[in-house]
């Protein structure tokens, strides 16, 4: 990396319903974050967190917000953070966000894409985040934000940023998907969208998956990551809010970072749902932090 990677701390939980995920910023900077990246001679400044509406985390889907929780205090967050990414990108540095649960990624991206005509984006997920309020069956806003990016769903979440279609289907890969729900798995095949479950990941292995992956986005310019990790198995990575058994080792986590690394077509990134309150011993910070030493260029030998 010859860019400054500027760290944006994005500590919301209001797309989900479990509190500390809000804290996952600071749990991996307590991992050596900032220190690790440092010392693989990549310059870093943290620009600390993002100022978000206080903790207020509704116990209901609100009717008014057609079935949605925390809807006003996920779109202020996000419209802020959205801010934040443009000015890190418009001043020539590689943006780091950190969450938070995985809806900022509506801020994230919406900043991003100001600055891409042809934006590619690679979601590392157990998940889809495609529902939209009638297919979700949590009205948690978490398990929205890539459709909302496509552009549908609330008005308020697809205009993030005051404008809309930010992501076009074509131009996603999903890597990791093991718990998708019905209206998004239909969703996916009707629309096409390259996708690598965790039976291609166990056909094809990491290296092809990720190889392919650069192929398929390859004439973007520009590429965001997207890291949810609830993509890691939970044996391993237990410290976030929905756990689905089954899922990618930390191995191949490395091993994915590594090759994106080498191939530098990622031009933003996104690491999310780190739950420091579910954590065993910040052990899911600690290898949030080796993710992200892999993916800015740290080597073993
Ligand atoms: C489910 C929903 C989700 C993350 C869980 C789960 C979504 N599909 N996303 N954890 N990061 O409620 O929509
Ligand atoms: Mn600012
Ligand atoms: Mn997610
Ligand atoms: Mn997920």
């Amino acid at each position: 990396m010859n860019k400054t990677v500027e760290i944006i701390g994005a500590p919301c939980a209001f797309g989900q319903r479990k509190l500390g995920v809000n804290m996952g910023a600071d749990a991996m900077r307590y991992a050596g974050l900032v220190e690790r990246i440092e010392a693989i001679g990549v310059t870093v400044e943290d620009k600390g967190d993002i100022k978000g509406p206080a903790i207020n985390m509704k116990k209901y889907r609100s009717e008014q917000d057609g079935g949605l929780r925390n809807l006003e205090e996920v779109t202020e967050f996000c419209e802020t953070l959205c801010n934040e990414v443009d000015e890190t990108i418009q001043a020539g540095k590689f943006p780091l966000v950190i969450g938070g649960d995985h809806s900022i990624a509506m801020g994230t991206i919406s900043g991003v894409k100001r600055h891409y005509d042809n934006l590619g984006v690679i979601w590392y997920d157990a998940h889809g985040d495609l529902n939209v309020a009638d297919s979700s069956p949590s009205g948690n806003i978490h398990g929205m934000p890539l459709r909302a990016l496509i552009g549908d769903g609330h008005e308020d979440l697809v205009n993030i940023g005051g404008y809309k279609n930010k992501v076009k289907v074509e131009n996603i890969v999903l890597i990791g998907m093991r718990d998708l729900d019905d209206g998004e798995k239909k969703y996916i095949r009707e629309v096409g969208i390259k996708t690598y479950t965790m039976a291609e990941i166990d056909k094809l292995g990491m290296k092809t998956v990720i190889e392919e992956t650069i192929d398929y986005l390859k004439d973007k310019d520009g590429v965001h990551l997207s890291l949810d990790v609830d993509a890691l198995d939970p044996v391993e990575t237990p410290g976030t809010g929905t756990c689905v058994p089954g899922g990618i080792t930390y191995r191949e986590s490395h091993l994915a970072m590594e090759l994106l690394h080498d191939s530098g077509i990622v031009t933003s990134m996104e690491l999310v749902e780190v739950n420091p309150l579910i954590d065993v011993n910040n052990q899911t910070a600690n290898q949030a932090v080796g993710l992200l030493g892999s993916f800015f260029g740290e080597t073993l030998l």
